[in-house]
């Protein structure tokens, strides 16, 4: 049997990074308790803190009220989505001169797979700290990472050393690592997952070790399996670099041209019931994806809505939307049509994404600026 070569996976985080990028904007603001959110009057929460300001307890998604509560000397800052997003691109070029193989989770945090890497001697350890030492540089914020054979140790090891750190899980030190490593640094066991794992008197991974797979798979269903492998300090998840879906979309070709728009309404319907069927399925996947709750979720944009007409020629027409709606598709049909009023040979009707960081429980101040994929 070939011998499976070892991985070299490091996880980036920038450290409070809204925080970060205005403390280095606002110099005068450095060692202040610091927070970016929206405000109190307006029922707002923290979008983050810095590391300042977590020393009174406060933390991301809080509620600005009880911020200023805990810490009455809080600096709020409106978000400057624009400086993020700039100081966010930044980074992932200085990514990619370590390697190409990037996975982006959200603004501030990536994957790289560094395998295959011959800088600074393969060594994982010097090109993490040298990524560091560039956002530094040139960002001007901190970021810590974290070193290991697969996705699920370095994410929890960027975290180990945070803010400004790195730490290395060496293949060696991993079962020892694990048996220690308390349940909840899982991602995807959240509140009710760790009742059962309480039910089950399950703390730390070297418990869930010994829980068999049956009862695991009775109690969490298809994260059973995961979990199990999980608890070993398994992942074989490849880091990915494939691009988001922007869209969605089915199309029917006619067997006979439709010379009536009333034809293509009832070919309308049923496309659309093959929409919906598509995208339930495709949101469905992304909620159980194991780090969905890590990245931005796809919502939807734009209804789209394309034909093409017996001589080949086609017209394309869109609209805003945030949900499916067939009363709009057969808006789109008859302008898309009333356009030439050719017979029609093909229609296909899709939905655009738009991706936001929703995930962070965050949708009213993300309402004003989504961070697309286009
Ligand atoms: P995180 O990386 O989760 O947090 P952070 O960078 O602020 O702090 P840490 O040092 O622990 O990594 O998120 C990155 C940014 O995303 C964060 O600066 C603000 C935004 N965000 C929200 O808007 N709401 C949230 O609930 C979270 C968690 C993050
Ligand atoms: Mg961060």
């Amino acid at each position: 049997m070939a011998l499976q070569k070892q991985r070299k996976i490091i996880h980036i985080d920038c450290d409070c990074f809204f925080a970060a990028v205005e403390i280095r904007d606002k110099p005068e603001l450095k060692g202040l308790p610091i927070a970016v959110g929206g405000a109190a009057s307006s029922r707002g929460v923290l979008s983050t803190c810095n590391y300042e300001a977590r020393q009174f307890g406060l933390h991301s998604a809080m509620a600005t009220s009880e911020a200023l509560r805990r810490c009455p000397s809080l600096v709020l800052l409106p978000h400057r989505f624009e400086a993020y997003k700039a100081a966010s691109s930044q980074v992932h070029d200085i990514f990619q001169r370590y390697t190409d193989l990037i996975e982006p989770l959200s603004l501030d945090e990536a994957f790289l797979d560094v395998s295959d890497s011959d800088a600074n001697q393969g060594s994982a350890t010097i090109t993490s700290q040298k990524i560091r030492q560039d956002i530094e540089k040139e960002v001007g914020i901190t970021a810590s990472a974290g070193i290991a054979s697969n996705k699920f140790l370095a994410k929890i090891a960027s975290d180990w050393r945070k803010p400004n750190g790195q730490f290395v899980i060496r293949p060696q030190d991993v079962n020892d690592f694990m048996l220690s490593l308390a349940v909840e640094k899982i991602p995807g066991v959240g509140k009710a997952a760790m009742k059962k794992m309480q039910a089950l008197q399950v703390e730390n991974c070297g418990d869930l070790q010994q829980v068999d797979l049956v009862t695991l798979e009775s109690q969490f269903g298809k994260f059973g399996q995961r979990l199990k492998s999980l608890s070993f300090g398994r992942d074989e998840r490849p880091v990915s670099n494939t691009r988001v879906r922007k869209s969605l979309s089915v199309e029917h070709t006619f067997q006979q041209d439709r010379f009536e728009l009333s034809q293509s309404m009832v070919e309308l319907t049923v496309l659309y019931a093959e929409l919906e069927k598509r995208l339930c399925v495709f949101l469905e996947k992304k909620k159980l994806t194991p780090d969905s709750a890590l990245t931005s979720q796809p919502r939807i944009k734009k209804l789209q809505l394309k034909l093409k007409f017996y001589d080949f020629t086609s017209t394309t027409i869109e609209c805003q939307a945030q949900q499916l709606d067939r009363l709009l598709f057969e808006q789109l049909l008859v302008r898309a049509w009333s356009r030439t009023g050719k017979a029609i040979r093909l229609l296909g009707i899709g939905v655009a994404f738009g991706y936001s960081l929703d995930s962070f429980h965050q949708l009213p101040l993300f309402s004003n600026s989504v961070v697309t994929s286009d």
